[in-house]
């Protein structure tokens, strides 16, 4: 059995979710209660993941964290979503680390500081990481006029991973990328037609929480 540990905000999470159904593998899923400080405790880390993160997948007595590499284990394993040749290969992980680094990690802090951070967002540390944002989704629109999935005609394990977070409602961010950016809007619509696909808040556990601030 596949358990894949996580809560309903994490979009790196539905990273995972949304592959493993658009793979139709069923998994279960543990909720991990990152609101409340579960993933900074010491027994958490020494028993789960010393990095601290979700997601994390078991795959029997395997265990992955970090979606990056688990996404590209499932399309290993199933050999699907991971580029028709080496080239596509080494292009999807390209844009893997582009969004480990650029696009999830700015975008998930945004929308973290601005829906669930304990305080109100600080305005110059918001627009210091909404200037990163601008650039990171305008080298995704760029790349993706013209061009179906980011790499060749078939979605692949970079698609999963730059989109984990942009089917989560627009208000928690308040970043209104479809507008800013119609590219990266229309393949998001893309994606979301594909099988497997459903509303974070449907798939993974925890409770939805309004935007606080
Ligand atoms: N690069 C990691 C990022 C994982 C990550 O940042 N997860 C968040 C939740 S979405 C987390 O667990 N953060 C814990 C913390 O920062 O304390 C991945 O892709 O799995």
């Amino acid at each position: 059995m596949i358990t894949l540990h996580g809560f309903a905000q994490s979009g790196n999470t539905f990273k995972v979710a949304f592959m493993l159904r658009a793979l139709g593998q069923r998994f279960e899923t543990r909720f991990v209660d990152f609101m409340h400080g579960v993933t900074r405790t010491p027994e958490w880390r020494g028993a789960t993941n010393e990095m601290g993160e979700v997601p994390v997948l078991d795959d029997g007595t395997r265990r992955l964290t970090q979606s990056g590499v688990i996404l590209t284990y499932l399309a290993g394993k199933h050999g699907r979503f991971l580029g028709a040749s080496d080239d596509e290969r080494f292009e999807a992980l390209r844009w893997l680390f582009f969004d480990n680094h650029k696009l999830t990690s700015y975008f998930a802090s945004y929308r973290f500081m601005k829906a669930f951070g304990p305080t109100a967002p600080d305005p110059a540390v918001m627009a210091w990481l909404k200037g990163r944002l601008d650039n990171a989704f305008g080298i995704v629109d760029r790349h993706l006029q013209g061009s179906t999935f980011l790499v060749g005609n078939q979605p692949s394990i970079a698609d999963f991973s730059l989109s984990g977070y942009l089917f989560y409602p627009i208000e928690e961010s308040g970043y209104d990328f479809p507008s800013r950016f119609p590219q990266v809007g229309a393949w998001v619509e893309r994606l979301r037609a594909l099988p497997g696909w459903a509303d974070p808040y449907t798939v993974l556990p925890g409770e939805r929480i309004a935007p606080k601030w």
